[in-house]
């Protein structure tokens, strides 16, 4: 068996990172709604990380930003004239749209797509498949461009296949990764594939929350599995605790994380917890893999404290020497129960046994940690070579982007200067040099 790794794209945040409230059942982006963002900082920060995370021997690329303001959008809602004209008519007559279209929101890619390594698909390729996101206006043409993006990285039809996104309809609401686990004893073998859903279309009887939306559904995660050519016996759908959801968990990956044979997780994560566990050891079962769950309890870390700290979007990273390092944000040691918590899971004699801690507030401000920002593809050693390498990142093309962030990106972002027209000159000269450095001449789509 080919060896393989587990390769982490974090997204580049792009030069229009704001604060905009645009995610109804997001209680950060509710909470910093209309606040003044800096660019700049949260692209240094998501540097950082993916900096320090490659310097410890993980494997780390990129996944660029996306053209922004998203022009097409406007022009399809009616917005006309010249790129000003459609501007200053949105921004008098739709500020709340204006600001949809230059939302920094793909920089989350772990809801870019889910992707599913070859040792799971009938056919051998990985494939990737683009979330349609259609549950916010800001984020439902993103699988254009992520699409496109996937099909520049990964265009080796012999190892990977990049999927279109699912139907742009309610019954197929999908987020791709961040509902999405993939637990195994190695990422060279078979794995298993958890899909946690929010709700059921075509049943309306099954539970779902009702306060906040349920973003993906059964449909869309069967669909998914389907298309990546994935086996039912090592395939779980589970359905997400609605009552969680109306609490601030829009995506499973709020409350639960997978690596390896490790899945960390919150006791209220789930509707039926045993079920869910039963049905993932019986799966690492049939692949001779011993499932380890490691089980939060609300008394020790309360709901509501996991989604103000994001304890559970963190990474899990499986380091050389068998056990793992949980990839926190700040805000994890700023709640008491949290790092309390903390303090005895690295202490103890599980797989965790150390934690690695970065500064991502600006992201973290409107609803993304640790692994929002990062889309998994586990890739064999042949795949690794056969992918666009200029996404990879190295000491030299941090450098480089540093400077470029540096040269490009404001440091203040106030609601009112998206009416700007200058800043849309700004996002279009920092994407064209983008393009240069990662050595995508044609990742955009400019016609
Ligand atoms: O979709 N926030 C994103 C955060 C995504 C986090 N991703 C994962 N959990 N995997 C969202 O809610 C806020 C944008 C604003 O309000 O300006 C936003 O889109």
């Amino acid at each position: 068996m080919d060896s393989a790794r587990e390769y982490n794209f974090d997204g580049l945040v792009g030069p229009s990172h704001n604060y905009a409230g645009l995610s109804f059942g997001n209680v950060a982006s509710f909470s910093n709604v209309k606040s003044a963002s800096n660019p700049k900082q949260a692209a240094l920060q998501g540097l950082a990380k993916m900096r320090a995370l490659a310097a410890r021997g993980f494997a780390q690329a990129l996944l660029p930003p996306h053209a922004r303001p998203n022009f097409r959008m406007l022009r399809r809602l009616g917005f006309s004239g010249s790129d000003a004209d459609v501007l200053a008519r949105a921004s008098r007559e739709a500020p709340v749209i204006l600001a949809c279209a230059y939302s920094a929101s793909p920089m989350w890619t772990a809801n870019a797509a889910t992707v599913s390594p070859s040792a799971d698909s009938v056919d051998g390729r990985a494939h990737f498949t683009a979330a349609n996101l259609n549950n916010k206006l800001h984020r439902a043409d993103e699988h254009l461009q992520s699409s496109r993006t996937l099909r520049a990285l990964f265009g080796d039809a012999r190892h990977f296949a990049v999927h279109d996104a699912l139907p742009s309809t309610p019954a197929f609401g999908d987020e791709g990764a961040a509902n999405h686990t993939r637990l195994a004893a190695s990422h060279a073998g078979k794995g298993v594939q958890l899909f946690v859903y929010g709700r059921v279309e075509f049943d309306p009887s099954a539970p779902a929350p009702t306060r906040y939306p349920a973003r993906q559904t059964l449909e869309a995660s069967q669909a998914i599995a389907r298309l990546h050519g994935l086996d039912a016996s090592r395939t779980v759908f589970a359905a997400q605790n609605p009552a969680v959801i109306d609490q601030g968990v829009f995506h499973n990956d709020v409350i639960a994380v997978g690596n390896g044979n490790v899945l960390f997780y919150h006791e209220l994560a789930f509707d039926d917890e045993a079920a869910v566990l039963n049905k993932l050891r019986a799966a690492m079962d049939g692949i001779g893999a011993q499932f380890a769950p490691v089980r939060v309890a609300t008394r020790e870390v309360p709901v509501a404290d996991a989604v103000s700290s994001y304890l559970f979007n963190s990474q899990l990273l499986s380091k050389p020497d068998g056990a793992m390092a949980l990839v926190i944000p700040h805000e994890c040691r700023e709640n008491a129960a949290v790092a309390r918590y903390l303090e005895q899971l690295v202490g103890g004699a599980g797989a965790i046994d150390e934690l690695i801690e970065f500064d991502l507030r600006q992201s973290m401000r409107n609803g993304g940690g640790p692994a929002c920002l990062r889309l998994r593809v586990a890739l064999t050693d042949a795949q690794a070579r056969a992918m666009h390498q200029g996404v990879i990142m190295t000491d030299a093309l941090y450098a480089r982007l540093v400077a470029w962030v540096e040269t490009h990106y404001r440091d203040r972002l106030a609601p009112a200067d998206l009416a700007d027209p200058q800043l849309a000159i700004e996002c279009a000269l920092a994407l064209e040099e983008l393009m240069t450095i990662l050595d995508l001449p044609g990742l955009y789509d400019l016609s």
